[in-house]
């Protein structure tokens, strides 16, 4: 993932108190208060079980991905022992880990899946 560049505080004019004849203007820095909120990845597993194609699948309809790209996703997986589906908000990467397990157990296939926070 692309790393972030810091965000520059934004520079807000402030008029200083009378004594100086009150028409004098700084600039001062203010440290930006609101922070981008924590997003999750959401990371599924291999074990020796689930079958290729199932797990294509999962990744095309949960993770809105195309055949070519679930298939590298779910050799990265099968290769490596596990790989990066999709990055979401905190709720949203719960709801596709849910959807994933839901599914799997449905076909008995013992696929699994979590979501981690993202390290800045
Ligand atoms: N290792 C499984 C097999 O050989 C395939 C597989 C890939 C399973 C990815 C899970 O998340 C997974 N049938």
């Amino acid at each position: 993932m692309a790393t972030q560049s810091p965000v520059k505080p934004p520079v807000t004019p402030v008029k200083l108190p009378e004594g100086d004849g009150g028409d004098s203007v700084v600039l001062e820095r203010r440290t930006q208060k609101v922070k981008p909120p924590q997003m999750y990845q959401v990371v599924m597993l291999n074990d020796d079980y689930t079958p290729m194609e199932f797990v294509v699948v999962v990744i095309q309809e949960f993770f809105s991905k195309d055949l070519e790209s679930a298939t590298q996703i779910m050799l990265k997986i099968h290769l490596e022992g596990r790989g990066v589906c999709g990055v979401y908000s905190k709720d949203v990467a719960a709801t596709k880990v849910d959807q994933v397990l839901d599914a799997a157990h449905r076909a008995g296939h013992p696929l699994q899946c979590v979501s981690e926070p993202i390290e800045l």
